[in-house]
């Protein structure tokens, strides 16, 4: 299969990370994509491309406008406001704080837009993060573009990730929500019915908020607990989608510690959701931070686990969109992505 890669992602490069509550070195790197490319080329999966040009036009149909005009004019308004350092926010307008009758309203501060705006302090914002996020979407929609014009499958080599960030936030070291962007250009290409598969370790809960009230996207994250893990407020198994989405979204939790035996278990039964149902097309939200050694998750599945992952995705048997998502295990980051591509195509 073809891997969507552009070097912009490497503008994305902050200094600092609010973690648990210490300042630490971000865990979102460039060489996270570096290790996955050079694994990549090494297995000789395919060929690697670059990027086409979309525009906004295929963001917009899933973030909002003030939301994204914030995150294009952000580290320019930290600067004027005469910042040099990785803009983070310190002040958020948690919903109680607003007396009844009172609408949260948008302030013309920096500090008041980014608490406005992200949902962690964990997600640094630096002169090049714009470059980066807009080239991510683009790589996501490319890998798109390839699926809706017959290839089997691609794998988006997408960074910064996006599973995170809804369509007015972000946050969890994601901006804009790659895999949605991709889904909706598959609704608008034509798909009837789009699934998107979110194996990341973390619960994609940016991913969930956009497609929540909608039946036309089916929504199943496989993720550790909210009750113990971020993002903590969302991701819990009674959540089926609300209105005309109601039945379309799928949470499966899994306690601390949980290995292949667990999480097969729950794989099977995303698996079965999505061929009970009538999809066209399958968005994977790749995240391989369910790694037994990753340093900021508590899963434990192995190398060989993630050839058995992409040979049971290949069980959906349909034309399939890889997105980049987490996986902090950097050196082990590349073997365990391509274990997934490989293992979907031999299945
Ligand atoms: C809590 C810290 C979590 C955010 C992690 C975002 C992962 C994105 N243990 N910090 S895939
Ligand atoms: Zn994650």
């Amino acid at each position: 299969m073809h891997t969507i890669y552009s070097e912009e992602h490497r503008h994305q490069d902050g200094n600092v990370e609010l973690f648990e509550g210490k300042v630490v070195k971000p865990h979102e790197i460039p060489r996270r994509a570096e290790i996955v490319l050079g694994q990549v080329q090494a297995r000789g999966l395919g060929d690697v491309v670059g990027p086409h040009d979309f525009g906004l036009e295929p963001i917009l149909k899933v973030h909002d406008s003030g939301f994204v005009d914030f995150l294009r004019s952000c580290w320019d308004e930290w600067v004027q406001s005469g910042r040099d350092f990785d803009a983070l926010p310190h002040v958020w307008p948690v919903p109680g704080l607003l007396p009844v009758g009172m609408k949260r309203r948008r302030c013309e501060s920096i500090d008041g837009k980014l608490g406005y705006y992200a949902i962690d302090a964990g997600t640094p914002i630096v002169a090049g993060t714009w470059r980066a996020v807009y080239a991510s979407a683009q790589v996501a929609l490319t890998g798109q573009r390839l699926v809706a014009t017959g290839e089997r499958a691609a794998f988006a080599l997408c960074r910064p990730p996006g599973h995170h960030a809804g369509s007015n936030f972000y946050g969890g070291y994601c901006f804009l929500n790659n895999a949605a962007i991709a889904a909706q250009a598959f609704r608008d290409a034509g798909a009837k019915k789009v699934a998107i598969l979110d194996v990341d370790y973390h619960h994609g809960n940016g991913t969930q908020e956009i497609f929540y009230s909608r039946n036309d996207v089916l929504t199943i994250s496989i993720h550790a607990d909210p009750r113990q893990e971020f993002p903590y407020f969302l991701g819990h198994a009674d959540e089926h989608g609300h209105g005309l989405g109601e039945g379309h979204h799928m949470n499966l939790p899994l306690p601390w510690g949980s290995a292949w035996d667990a999480y097969e278990a729950a794989l099977d039964k995303a698996v079965r959701r999505i061929t009970d149902d009538s999809v066209e097309v399958l968005v994977v939200s790749l995240g391989l931070d369910t790694f037994e050694h990753d340093p900021i998750s508590r899963f434990k599945l192995r190398h060989e686990d993630y050839l058995a992952m992409g040979r049971k995705i290949a069980r959906c048997d349909l034309p399939t969109l890889f997105v980049m998502e987490g996986g902090y295990a950097v050196d082990a980051l590349g073997i365990n992505t391509v274990n997934v591509l490989e293992g979907f195509e031999q299945g």
